[in-house]
């Protein structure tokens, strides 16, 4: 039972150890994506891996639950003292797993959501064309202001009172503004919809004080916990304590089996570190690193939709340049930065070209990275994206790049 993988798969092995280095050796600033402490991934590969744990503690379907139960209920602790929130569940798997529990606890099948369009920054599980959601639900979209791209109150609530949604959604996965949660509850209950709020992007920022906070506006708020949260792969619902029973079925057994104890495990890790006051530093700094990067890559004549960012990302609008979103994301990553193409509001081009990067701030500023190196990184990329063409201004960025990154490891000592 010793055996270790470079004992018996170097095939594997020598997979994830070419990852450790493509990591440790470009800039990530896909925001969604972050580098966990060593001590989450330690708790996240742990023996909890093996555990059966169907329920919720002390009423599992299985025995030998006690050290289930405990870590499961630590977990719910110090998520509650994080966010103040009624009720939590911390088995969900996922962000859209999240949103597809809500639906099933609080809609019946051809319910109606209203929801941001994708292509303005909403995320796929709201209501996209191929979905379980779109499926089964009926779909309305709002979209954004054409002038100021952001949020149009009066035009959602106009949306709203025609509709007469049964579920308002909050969020987004590409929007670059600070959200008021005030106006979202306005509407809900001007048209008796729930609304859910969905942070997978923020939940960090939220969780360090440094963005307004929805607890106290939405019915439930659902969220990733591996994005700004900084911890394992998996998800977060937060509600009010009368939607805690619906909510903890449509998890189990409504739309999940077996809670992944260990994913729990450093759950329970990652809310101990979103408590402590490094964290809002942490959090601080993702959001400066983003407006300095904004700021470079202004000056640098890039056009950002809605002019710039309140929080960890930024789209760049690349329509008055001589590049698509998907080439821009290409030739970055031959210089290794890595960054993903994105739709612009009312973009020309499809999901598979568009018009625009993502970049987010998250995971550089894990690194440790500040904002001279943000103005730095803004700089290469403003250089190679006027001159895609130019080869040898990707292989000298390339080299810079990986100087960079060996000055702020990922991992001291992984191997
Ligand atoms: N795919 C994630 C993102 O990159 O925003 C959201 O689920």
């Amino acid at each position: 039972m010793t055996i270790l993988l470079s004992e018996i798969d170097l095939e594997v092995k020598e997979i994830l150890q070419e990852e450790i280095e493509r990591q440790q050796n470009t800039l990530t600033l896909i925001p969604s994506e972050n580098y966990p402490s060593r001590a989450i991934l330690e708790a996240q590969s742990s023996v909890l891996n093996n555990k059966y744990a169907e329920g919720y503690p002390g009423k599992r379907y299985y025995q030998g639950c006690k050290t289930a139960d405990k870590i499961e209920k630590l977990a719910i602790e110090r998520a509650k003292q994080l966010f103040k929130g009624e009720h939590i569940n911390v088995q969900v798997h996922s962000g859209t797993g999240a949103n597809m529990a809500v639906y099933q606890a609080l809609l019946k099948p051809g319910d109606k959501i209203l929801s941001l369009n994708l292509f303005h920054g909403g995320h796929l599980s709201h209501g996209g064309k191929g979905t379980f959601t779109y499926n089964h639900y009926q779909i309305i979209n709002y979209g954004l202001d054409r002038d100021s791209e952001t949020f149009n109150y009066e035009e959602i609530e106009r949306i709203a009172k025609l509709t007469h949604p049964q579920l308002i959604i909050v969020g987004a996965s590409a929007y670059p503004r600070a959200i008021d949660f005030r106006p979202w509850r306005k509407i809900a209950d001007e048209v008796g919809a729930y609304l859910l709020a969905d942070m997978a992007h923020i939940i960090g920022l939220i969780a360090a004080g440094v963005h307004p906070d929805p607890v106290p506006y939405a019915d439930v708020i659902t969220a990733t916990t591996q994005k700004t949260l900084r911890g394992p792969r998996g998800g977060l619902i937060i509600c009010k304590k009368k939607y805690a029973s619906s909510i903890d079925k449509a998890i189990f057994p409504g739309t999940q089996g077996g809670p992944f104890m260990h994913v729990i495990a450093a759950k329970a890790l990652c809310f101990k570190e979103a408590c402590q006051p490094e964290f809002k530093d942490y959090q601080k700094q993702i959001i400066s690193n983003a407006k300095t990067l904004a700021e470079t890559l202004k000056n640098e004549e890039f056009r950002l939709v809605s002019g710039g960012t309140d929080n960890h990302l930024m789209l760049v609008d690349l329509s008055d340049k001589d590049i698509t979103g998907d080439k821009a994301a290409t030739i970055l990553e031959e210089a290794g930065i890595i960054v993903n193409k994105n739709s612009i509001p009312f973009d020309k081009k499809p999901p598979s070209i568009t018009s625009g990067i993502r970049p987010g701030t998250p995971a550089l500023t894990t690194r440790g990275m500040g904002n001279s190196e943000m103005r730095l990184i803004g700089e290469w990329i403003s250089k190679i994206l006027y001159n895609p063409h130019d080869r040898n201004i990707r292989r000298k960025i390339k080299k810079e790049v990986e100087e960079i990154c060996k000055e702020f490891p990922i991992y001291e000592g992984l191997k």
